[in-house]
């Protein structure tokens, strides 16, 4: 189902000149209204009279994560804070949290998006969701939860945490769809099993996750933990929430819609900030076409992925693959530059690890090192009647250290790196508690 089949179908010119014209709007609109960009624009020459549009969106340079904390907090609002509806923060996952606000149009649009995504994500009128991201300053949990009502769901808004109680309610109340990060819905799934509850209990049938990385491990557990199909959804407070982009469930594994009528999206250099060709990696550059409260430009968010239309197959906007980490969560070790989801990706292709695993970087002396700690599976734990592992453990048995010598040999070829791999019993590495779970330390700062 699409919930919007008109726009989500729209043929790719008319789709390019409507964004056209809403650019060009959108810069007439903060040039007058932003003294942030009135200043950006003038010392780059761009004046919003005679700005072609799409050609021209380079000249308009980046809005950084820096200018929103230089104008803290309503220095980038582009309408009078009464007619700012409601605020949200980023998680300030990566430092001080940024602010967005939204007029009432923009929260209708918000709406939405999520409604889309939504139907996107196999939910349906009249379905049961079980809201389990967090309700609050972070965007996720009243995004969408609005979304679901405007697509007409019956909405549990249970927010995160609080185990227990989402385990009773999907037993209790038999939602058919759960709304959880990956990592939170990996310990429901985990819980249900601890607790033997059997999965005909429950009713689920999808699974909305986001608003962190995750993988196709992540969703293989998660599928078979929760009896659901997992779709991913995407989005950040910068640009609005979640429902920027989302993944269609039927279409699992080739990338997430970013619904272009509103967010136009661009794939440049990590280093040089230039465009890359089409599929090739490098950060994501995403421009409000719509916002009034708070629009932006050309928002550098640090997300590291790739969009390509060769996969549009039930519509016509354009769709990005998984995130591969954040330009900051990049890892510099000894001059190789790596991120924290090419060890997941090893990680995945071995047979007796669990998809929990955490990567340390610290610093000896001089030199800068790296540890990762993986959990090996339940299976393989209850083969060798083990309740935890230590190096000792692992000494002792010929199988898991022939694990753990293929896994440091595979982390050196395709990475080029040598890294201090310490397997763990499953269930030893932190679990999510509701929120975001990073899987990176860097302790070479501190
Ligand atoms: P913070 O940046 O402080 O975490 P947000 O709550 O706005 O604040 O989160 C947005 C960020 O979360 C994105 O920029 C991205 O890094 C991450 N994110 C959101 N959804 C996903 C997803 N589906 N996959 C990977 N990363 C995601
Ligand atoms: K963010």
């Amino acid at each position: 189902m699409l919930f919007n089949p008109d726009i989500e179908r729209l043929p790719l010119p008319q789709l390019r000149a409507l964004q056209n014209t809403r650019l060009k709007e959108q810069v007439a609109y903060v040039y007058q209204r932003v003294p942030f960009y009135q200043q950006k624009f003038d010392a780059l020459g761009v004046n919003p009279a005679t700005f072609k549009g799409l050609e021209e969106l380079p000249k308009l340079g980046f809005t950084k994560k820096s200018d929103f904390r230089n104008n803290y907090p309503f220095g980038l609002f582009a309408v009078p804070q009464p007619e700012v509806a409601r605020l949200h923060c980023s998680s300030g996952t990566t430092g001080k949290a940024t602010v967005g606000g939204y007029t009432a149009a923009d929260l209708e649009i918000f709406s939405e998006v999520v409604a889309r995504s939504l139907a996107a994500a196999g939910c349906r009128p009249g379905m049961k969701m079980q809201n389990a991201y967090g309700y609050g300053l972070f965007t996720g949990g009243m995004g969408i939860h609005y979304g679901a009502e405007k697509l007409g769901m019956t909405v549990i808004p249970i927010s995160g945490g609080s185990t227990d109680r989402q385990l009773q309610l999907l037993q209790d109340f038999q939602p058919e769809v759960i709304c959880a990060t990956p990592s939170y819905a990996q310990v429901l799934a985990e819980e249900l099993k601890r607790r033997s509850i059997p999965l005909d209990a429950i009713n689920l049938q999808f699974a909305v996750l986001g608003a962190e990385p995750w993988s196709e491990a992540i969703r293989g557990q998660i599928q078979q933990g929760l009896n659901v199909r997992a779709s991913n959804i995407y989005g950040l407070s910068e640009i609005m929430g979640p429902g920027v982009s989302q993944e269609d469930v039927d279409e699992q594994g080739t990338g997430s819609y970013i619904w272009e009528d509103h967010f136009y999206p661009e794939i440049v250099h990590q280093e040089t900030g230039e465009p890359v060709a089409e599929g090739e990696m490098g950060v994501l550059v995403l421009t409000t076409l719509t916002k009034k409260a708070m629009p932006i430009l050309r928002y550098w968010t640090g997300d590291i992925t790739n969009i390509y239309y060769e996969h549009s197959h039930k519509r016509t906007h354009v769709k990005m693959g998984p995130i591969r980490g954040r330009a900051d969560d990049m890892l510099i070790i000894r001059g190789v530059n790596f991120f924290h989801t090419q060890v997941e990706d090893i990680i995945n292709s071995l047979e007796n690890v669990s998809p929990y695993y955490q990567v340390v970087a610290s610093r000896r002396g001089s030199m800068d090192e790296v540890e990762v700690n993986v959990e090996i599976d339940e299976v393989l734990m209850r083969e060798l009647g083990l309740e935890s592992l230590s190096d000792d453990i692992v000494q002792q048995h010929e199988c898991l250290k022939t694990l753990k010598g293929a896994f440091a040999k595979k982390i050196k070829d395709n990475i080029g790196l040598s890294m201090k791999v310490t397997l763990l019993g499953f269930g030893q590495l932190p679990r999510s508690e509701g929120g975001k779970l990073s899987r990176v330390k860097d302790l070479r700062n501190l």
